[in-house]
């Protein structure tokens, strides 16, 4: 493992890091954009006197904290492959390269003791769930790992409902941020309500001590939503999400394909429109997530 020594003086000095995903950049964004938004998330990060952390596999070596020629591989190489949680070892054995998920990517962060964890949308319980069982292991990674994720809820191509019932289920702490309606990802709000609303990144370091005093060791989510000036307009996204529904049942997409599929799907059918959205969720997500683990560090009971 290879800890950039920026993030590793960071957590040294008890300054607040924070880590990003790497599977965004290589499945979840088109080139070129996907290194654009690399870069300026962890941008963003810095702005607010926090230290980025991406995370990945290169040739064998984990990596947290990309240098820009890494940061680049991710985004450009063409044999990288998505990484969970099951799929990190056999990566390190082969000497082979992956971008990991949130569930890797939150594997790797507590591992080395990172808090804090910005991302755009988590995986959750998929529409067909009940036929296909595909739920995403951020799911039950969260349900025993104990980090803050900051997001715009699950993404809006799952069934959000049963999501939120298995995030109870697995005791895994969801706060609304600024609202009581669960964020939709693309959309500001997705239908459900959330029990818990925050308003300010020292509330969130507050229960984040709470839960380390009372050894809860499972995730804590941080529902960030887009405004609605900013999100993708609802028809638009009913509409190209069916498409894509369907498509993907038609070309039988399974697996770990589904997701950047649709993700695909969606980009292209609103010719950029989503990118946009896309790209905006994770910077407010990067931004707010540097306010939390600057919050955190500084705490006394962390
Ligand atoms: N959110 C995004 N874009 C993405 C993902 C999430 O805005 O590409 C990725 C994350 O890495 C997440 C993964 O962990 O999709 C979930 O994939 P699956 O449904 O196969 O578990
Ligand atoms: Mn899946």
């Amino acid at each position: 493992m290879n800890i950039a020594p920026e993030v590793a003086q960071a957590l040294a000095d008890n300054r607040g890091v924070v880590a990003l995903e790497s599977t965004i950049i290589s499945h979840g964004l088109p080139r070129p954009e996907n290194l654009r938004v690399a870069i300026e998330v962890e941008a963003q990060v810095r702005a607010n006197a926090a230290v980025p952390a991406t995370i990945a596999i290169l040739d064998g070596t984990v990596h947290v904290g990309l240098n820009d020629v890494l940061l680049d591989q991710v985004a450009n190489r063409d044999d990288i492959v998505k990484v969970s949680v099951r799929d990190i070892a056999t990566v390190i054995a082969n000497r082979g390269s992956g971008a990991t998920t949130v569930a890797a990517t939150s594997h790797i962060a507590r591992l080395v003791g990172i808090d804090v964890f910005a991302t755009g949308g988590l995986g959750g319980v998929h529409r067909d769930a009940r036929h296909t069982w595909d739920e995403s292991a951020d799911l039950t990674t969260l349900g025993d790992t104990p980090i803050t994720v900051v997001c715009a809820g699950v993404k809006s191509i799952l069934d959000v409902g049963a999501t939120l019932e298995r995030l109870e289920t697995l005791n895994v702490g969801v706060l609304g941020y600024n609202t009581t309606s669960f964020p939709g990802f693309y959309l500001r709000e997705s239908g459900f309500p959330v029990t818990w609303s925050v308003s300010n990144p020292g509330q969130v370091a507050a229960i984040m001590g709470a839960r380390r005093s009372m050894q809860i060791a499972t995730g804590l989510i941080v529902a960030y939503p887009i405004p609605e000036t900013e999100q993708l307009d609802p028809d638009l996204h009913d509409r190209v999400l069916q498409d894509g529904l369907s498509l993907a049942t038609q070309r039988g997409v399974k697996g770990k394909d589904v997701t950047p599929f649709l993700l695909d799907h969606f980009h292209r059918s609103t010719h950029g429109a989503s990118l946009v959205v896309n790209t905006q969720i994770i910077l407010r997500n990067a931004d707010l997530a540097a306010q939390i683990a600057v919050a955190f560090a500084a705490a006394a009971d962390r």
